[in-house]
């Protein structure tokens, strides 16, 4: 069969949507040439000389491997002259940034989280890059451009991933679904190899750090402890349970296969308001995870329905098989 490549994909799946948003079809496809670039460097390894620490901290307090500044670089240069965009921010970068003078400016804000579980890069383990795209609010004022990113996740018009594992893998979602590409590294082209995916509803597979288990909250540990007690407890069935430590690498997990992925707010992170971030974590993964008839929480409410406060906002989550969600939610409501 002919192999559809994301190019003709998103020609024909705007044509159906009776849309033709050139500027998003260029954002998408600058963003997955960007992931290309990310993807060849991370596949040198210890040979590119990219491994390692960058000797700098972001403004989240983390060291900065070299390949999250690379990364960061990578997708800064490949979508500055495109003009399809107000302005973009990173979780590498502490304020957004504007597109240079000398570029045309266009209609919609990029967020990303360059290189996603890069604590895992030097022990060659899946790691990721996540992208979120709002539509810039009408006469964005750039000296102002913090402000037109808090748009809560619905606003999101566009949302993907691509996961660096055995293959390089982008599953991405313009509100119609979401679909799976596979990079072909012979052409060098991501070729469309799932339409229209869909989380299992239940799931018997969960995905949390257990090592932060004197933090949490009762309810989380009651939702824990009832999975672990398996067919004899209350849940009557037995759980597994899997952290790979890389959002991306756990939730593409949860979208193949199924399971509940939870990171809640503890007695460790309440300060911070969680450990994952709304805006280019949380609220991607989540209009993903929706689009392929999966929940995203925060335990309270819906992750999606948040209406953000600052750039880089932290908050807790539980997302993946729909009626596993609705169930650790459950335990949150009985406090
Ligand atoms: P921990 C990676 O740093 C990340 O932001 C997510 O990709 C991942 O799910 C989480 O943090 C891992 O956190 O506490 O297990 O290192």
């Amino acid at each position: 069969m002919k192999p559809v490549y994301i190019t003709q994909f998103l020609v024909e799946e705007q044509r159906a949507m009776g849309e033709s948003a050139p500027d998003l079809r260029l954002l998408i496809e600058v963003v997955t040439r960007a992931c290309k670039r990310i993807s060849i460097a991370i596949g040198k390894g210890a040979l590119g000389g990219v491994l390692g620490e960058a000797g700098t901290g972001n403004v989240q307090g983390e060291a900065q491997k070299k390949l999250d500044v690379l990364s960061n670089d990578i997708l800064m240069e490949a979508n500055e002259w495109g003009g399809h965009l107000a302005a973009l921010a990173s979780e590498e970068m502490e304020h957004p940034q504007p597109i240079p003078e000398q570029y045309p400016q266009g209609g919609y804000l990029l967020l990303f989280d360059p290189l996603d579980g890069s604590s895992n890069i030097d022990v060659n383990i899946s790691v990721g890059t996540i992208f979120s795209v709002l539509r810039a609010p009408e006469g964005t004022d750039i000296a102002h451009a913090e402000k037109a990113f808090l748009q809560p996740g619905v606003k999101q018009v566009a949302a993907g991933y691509t996961v660096y594992g055995p293959s390089t893998i982008l599953v991405l979602t313009i509100g119609t679904g979401v679909h799976q590409f596979t990079l072909d590294r012979e052409i060098g082209s991501f070729v469309l190899t799932q339409r229209d995916l869909k989380i299992p509803e239940q799931t018997r597979e969960f995905s949390i750090n257990a090592s932060n288990a004197r933090y949490w909250d009762a309810p989380v540990k009651r939702y824990i402890d009832d999975c672990l007690a398996g067919k004899d407890g209350p849940r009557g069935q037995d759980f597994n349970m899997r952290w790979v430590a890389s959002m991306v690498a756990d939730v593409h997990r949860i979208l193949t296969r199924g399971g509940v992925f939870l990171y809640p707010i503890d007695s460790k992170t309440r300060e911070q308001g969680g450990k994952l971030r709304l805006l280019y974590e949380a609220n991607p993964m989540a209009f993903i995870v929706e689009q392929a008839g999966g929940a995203a929480s925060t335990g309270h409410q819906r992750i999606l329905d948040i209406q953000p406060e600052k750039l880089h906002q932290r908050i807790p989550v539980i997302l993946g098989s729909r009626l596993e969600v609705e169930t650790a939610v459950r335990y949150h409501g009985q406090g």
